[in-house]
């Protein structure tokens, strides 16, 4: 036992509420160490040696360095005390607040050295600390649209110099193709034929670049997508439809021609709005830039959120949107660089216009410190991203290196927020992964197949499910390809075919995941998803050549292949399989 690797924090992802009556427990010890891991507990105030409980965990992630086990706990009275016991071989070791202990034990575990002040400890429940987000998230299947270039419905509102929106057009830094919110209201038939159920927007309010980062205006759409009126209408035709509208909050900045920053490039000092920002002295100039911005974009600068006044104001227009106009949901621009008790503030405002909202952060790193329950529902997953990517896509890690990382982030949050992690594989900021996978459309599905069957939410950049292609920034954001002959049909029935096998399943939605073969060196994974009647098999050849794969451990059970319609036996517990190279079988129990 390598009582070094051991790791546990209370009131962390390795002990939080799931709901109102669970505690999820999770402890992390070296890999393949323990032949058991238990929680040992009772209630802080009744601590005696016969109301002591032990419960056996079970391992739920791995990485190539630790394991990682987990149980859920319904203690009676909304408080715990707890303590771990693992064993090995003849080996029994106890681990509390106090240390290590093997001495002194009592067959309960609870020797004269324990003592509920030596305790690991959950307090209380309380049900307002729960993390609990939206549950429509968990179904969700997001696509995410840059509004100047989904659809022009409306030529009368063209920017000037407008670009003719060709297959082969080409983005760059500041061109206009006309996109707009009537083209978006024009082309919902198409969208909820494809299926998705939640449309993310990069931003719409009044801005000054394509791609409308630099707000001058958050309580009004840019005149060159519609009016109010037209997001409304939006809205409600969605809505219609079954489809939900998340909108993007550039908080962190304005942009140049933000009034209350305009008025301070004029009045300097003496400006009203000069608290709004952060500068460093008068008059304000750009170069060298002597206030603070995003990254260092003189166009973009940074807004001081603790201030009271720009709080209540861009606390409004986050009511505004959510309660007058109905949308669904927020991603956090830059979310990482906001103030924490803003965003605590900004969940509090929209929750209370509706407790069903989305809260999304924009954060590419870690974000457990956001997670916790006060601040957002999820996070915009590129470390899952990456992840897809390095295996199915650019094929340079192997299937345990991609297991473990997978698990590692997994163990990193509760699994509520996993459960509505939102999973993306490209966007607006990255290459397109048609792009990435170098044209290769057979690595382009298999990390598309992956992402469909996988927990969270998945979202599809405008224009993958028709194979679009494009570099990073502005390379991926070529107007959509809307003329039939130009738009690959067979990846939209793929895209089409996977989203709706995820629909009908709630197991591939927010069933359990286990890896059934992640092995060194192969190039190969399989995985189980598991809901209250259905289990799937989910076999995915990431090798250019024939995989003829046995997975062991598997119980009784007859699949079928839901894509080619083959019939699979366990026998004696086990399950064979052939592939071809780059090929996945999605099998589901009959
Ligand atoms: C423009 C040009 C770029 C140029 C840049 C800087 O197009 O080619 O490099 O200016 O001069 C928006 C526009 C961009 C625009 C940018 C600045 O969409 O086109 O770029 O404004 O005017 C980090 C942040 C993350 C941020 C990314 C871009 O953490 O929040 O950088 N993403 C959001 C949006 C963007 C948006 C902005 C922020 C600004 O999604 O679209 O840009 O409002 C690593 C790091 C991450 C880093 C990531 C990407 O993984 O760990 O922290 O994200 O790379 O760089």
């Amino acid at each position: 036992m390598l009582l070094e690797a051991i790791y546990h924090q209370p009131k962390s992802q390795y002990a939080y509420a799931y709901d109102n009556e669970t505690l999820h427990i999770r402890v992390r010890t070296k890999r393949n160490d323990m032949d058991q891991v238990s929680v040992v507990w009772g209630d802080k105030y009744d601590f005696v040696p016969e109301k002591i409980t032990t419960t056996k965990m079970e391992v739920f992630a791995k990485d190539t360095m630790f394991d990682y086990y987990q149980v859920a706990i319904k203690p009676p009275f909304r408080r715990f005390a707890y303590a771990f016991k693992f064993e090995k071989d003849d080996r029994t070791v106890f681990w509390n607040e106090v240390g290590f202990n093997e001495d002194n034990l009592s067959s309960s575990g609870v020797g004269m050295l324990w003592s509920p002040s030596g305790m690991f400890e959950y307090p209380f429940l309380n049900n307002v600390d729960v993390n609990s987000p939206p549950e429509w998230v968990k179904n969700a299947v997001f696509y995410q649209i840059f509004p100047e270039r989904f659809a022009n419905g409306d030529p009368s509102l063209n920017p000037k110099n407008v670009q003719a929106w060709t297959h082969d057009a080409v983005p760059t830094r500041d061109n206009f193709f006309g996109g707009d919110l009537q083209g978006v209201i024009d082309n919902l038939d198409y969208l909820k034929e494809l299926g998705i159920t939640c449309i993310y927007f990069t931003p719409f309010f009044e801005a000054f670049s394509n791609h409308k980062y630099d707000t001058i205006d958050y309580l009004k759409v840019d005149p060159q997508f519609g009016d109010n009126d037209t997001a409304k209408k939006l809205v409600k035709e969605a809505h219609k439809k079954g489809i939900r509208i998340m909108l993007d909050a550039v908080f962190n900045h304005s942009g140049y021609f933000f009034p209350p920053f305009q008025d301070v490039l004029k009045n300097g000092e003496k400006s009203r709005f000069k608290d709004w920002f952060h500068i460093k002295d008068f008059p304000v100039i750009t170069d060298p830039l002597n206030y603070d911005t995003f990254a260092f974009v003189p166009e973009m600068p940074k807004l001081d959120t603790e201030h009271p006044e720009v709080k209540a104001y861009l606390l409004e227009v986050a009511r505004y949107w959510v309660e007058d106009v109905g949308v669904d949901g927020w991603r956090l621009d830059v979310a990482n660089e906001v103030d924490h008790q803003f965003w605590r503030d900004f969940r509090a405002t929209v929750k209370k216009a509706n407790p069903d909202a989305y809260i999304l952060g924009e954060i590419w790193h870690n974000s457990m410190a956001w997670l916790g329950g006060d601040q957002f529902d999820a996070v915009m997953n590129y470390p899952v991203t990456n992840s897809i990517i390095d295996f199915f896509v650019k094929d340079e890690i192997d299937a345990e290196s991609f297991m473990g990382r997978l698990d590692a982030i997994e163990i990193s949050y509760p699994k509520q927020a996993n459960e509505v992690a939102f999973n993306l594989l490209d966007s607006h900021d990255t290459p397109r992964l048609l792009t990435i996978a170098d044209g290769n459309k057979q690595r382009m599905k298999l990390a598309a197949l992956f992402q469909l069957t996988y927990t969270g939410a998945p979202c599809i950049y405008y224009g993958d499910e028709i194979g679009m292609d494009g570099g990073g920034d502005p390379g991926c954001r070529k107007p959509m390809i809307w003329e039939e002959e130009h738009q690959d049909q067979e990846m939209f029935h793929f895209y089409k075919t996977l989203i709706q096998l995820r629909k009908d399943h709630s197991a591939l939605q927010d069933g359990t995941f286990r890896f059934l073969s992640a092995e060194k060196d192969n190039k190969y994974v399989a995985f189980e998803r598991t809901g209250d009647h259905e289990r799937f098999i989910i076999i995915m050849n990431s090798s250019e050549s024939k995989l003829k794969v046995e997975l062991a451990d598997i119980s009784q059970g007859t699949f079928r292949d839901v894509l080619n319609n083959g019939r699979y036996e366990v026998k004696n517990r086990k399950i064979s399989a052939e592939l071809e190279p780059l090929s996945s079988v999605i099998l589901k129990e009959m």
